[in-house]
């Protein structure tokens, strides 16, 4: 009987790969009030008034908008944060994740 030579099944990684780092996605709709967008931007993502309002118009006009990445912790608990302070006040404004290419 011959021996079956195996390969290992994990894959070596080179030790300097980062973790992925994900985007946080601004959604735009047609009941959220824009100042309410930029409230939101300026108090959980730490943006000025200005960039702020960028963010905003940008999702108002394209549909979407990138705000920032974070490693993914982070990013999801951000967007969750920025969804459920719209749905405090009964908008369906919306942050999502995704990973970065
Ligand atoms: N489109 C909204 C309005 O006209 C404003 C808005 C902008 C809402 C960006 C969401 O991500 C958004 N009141």
């Amino acid at each position: 009987m011959g021996k079956i030579a195996t390969k290992p099944r994990t894959k070596v990684r080179p030790e300097t790969e980062r973790p992925r780092l994900h985007k946080v996605i601004l959604l735009n709709d047609d009941y959220t009030p824009r100042e309410f967008v930029v409230a939101i931007l300026k108090a959980e993502f730490r943006m000025s008034e200005e960039q702020a309002y960028r963010v905003m118009m940008t999702a108002h006009r394209r549909g979407a908008c990138v705000v920032a990445v974070f490693t993914k912790d982070v990013a999801e608990t951000k967007a969750t944060r920025a969804t459920e302070a719209g749905r405090s006040k009964g908008y369906p404004l919306l942050f999502t994740t995704e990973p970065e290419e």
